[in-house]
């Protein structure tokens, strides 16, 4: 069968990536619907070399809709999603409003795709620095235990948006040319201070919780243990915002439960992982770095080395596209498990 699929929020820069990840792997799309805040009506959207005018994003722009994924922000998606749902679409929300919610799941393919089945209405698409993580980490963790983890992020600046990127555009051209530096958007729009970006590392991403850490390090935190299943794990995160356009690396250090493991037996399953591709040889320089996974799919993974005084102690390096793997397409994955599933009921 085919399906009627919206897209919200189809010019933002992960939206555009959604349309493009449904029509590469071509979707079994009856209608697409791009919608978008009133802002975009007029304009057009290419899709399958057939230009289509983008709607304005209300509860009856959802009318026979069967998918609607979500990527306009938290608050489009609260004021929104249950509008689909009410309207017969299943919503997969790429935006934190509903992630933490019991009833709804949040789906790494790789890693929980049997959670899909529980949804009401609502599958949620995790954080993109989570995602990365949890998709590296879960076969180690069916193999051989995890108990903790702490891991630093180098984030780059498209995970705040296409605004984030003609910032950090502008700012290093402007600096290295002398000109006036503005600097409006990073670390957080919202924010009363903005600190530059280019030639810069910015330890917040998005606003301090009560705890001191910020709302992305407490996304990473609780997002792990619901999508792992682990509500005991140990987890502590430090965010960074780092000068380069598109996906996210990470220093991930974790202890497992089984003693005496190798790091050839953490480079064995870590290798067989679904969409995660082993890149570590060192003798060659081989590991991945942000520019070497742009543009791709799969999450690398480079850097095993034991830790030198904890014996079941590992570190590792995990760079993936945030856009693609962290948003779009772990989305797109989501809506093709969803749908082998009712195939298969
Ligand atoms: C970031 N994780 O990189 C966010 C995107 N949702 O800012």
């Amino acid at each position: 069968s085919r399906y009627n699929v919206a897209i919200v929020g189809v010019t933002g820069a992960v939206g555009e990536k959604m349309l493009e990840m449904l029509e590469k792997v071509e979707f079994p799309i009856d209608e697409l619907r791009p919608l978008a805040s009133k802002r975009s009506v007029g304009k057009m959207i290419q899709y399958k070399g057939a230009d289509l005018p983008i709607q304005e994003a209300t509860p009856e722009a959802f009318e026979g809709i069967d998918i609607a994924l979500f990527s306009a922000g938290g608050s489009v998606s609260k004021q929104l999603a249950q509008e689909a749902v009410d309207r017969g679409a299943v919503v997969i929300d790429n935006t934190s409003a509903f992630r933490m919610y019991e009833d709804v799941p949040l789906i790494v393919p790789e890693v929980n795709k049997e959670d899909i089945k529980n949804h009401k209405g609502i599958i949620a698409n995790p954080n993109c620095s989570t995602i990365q993580m949890v998709a590296a980490l879960e076969p180690v963790r069916e193999k051989y235990g995890l108990n903790r983890i702490i891991v630093s992020t180098y984030q780059s600046v498209s995970g705040s948006g296409n605004d984030a990127v003609e910032e950090l555009k502008h700012q290093t051209k402007a600096m290295l040319e002398g000109e006036t530096v503005y600097t409006e958007i990073m670390p957080v729009k919202s924010e009363a201070k903005h600190f530059p970006i280019a030639f810069n590392a910015l330890p917040q991403i998005d606003t301090f919780e009560e705890n001191h850490y910020t709302f992305e390090e407490m996304k990473m935190i609780n997002e792990t243990k619901k999508i792992m299943n682990l509500p005991e794990l140990n987890v502590a995160a430090t965010c960074v915002r780092l000068p380069f356009f598109y996906s996210h690396a990470e220093s991930i250090y974790i202890e497992i439960d089984d003693e005496n493991i190798t790091v050839p037996q953490l480079q064995g399953v870590i290798k067989d992982a679904p969409g995660v591709v082993l890149e570590d040889d060192i003798v060659n320089q081989g590991y991945p770095t942000p520019l070497s996974a742009e543009g791709k799919l799969d999450i690398f993974v480079g850097r095993i080395r034991k830790d030198l005084d904890v014996e079941n102690g590992f570190h590792l390096w995990v760079v993936a596209d945030n856009v693609l793997k962290g948003a779009a397409w772990n989305s797109v994955q989501i809506a093709q498990a969803l749908i082998e599933m009712n195939s298969e009921a």
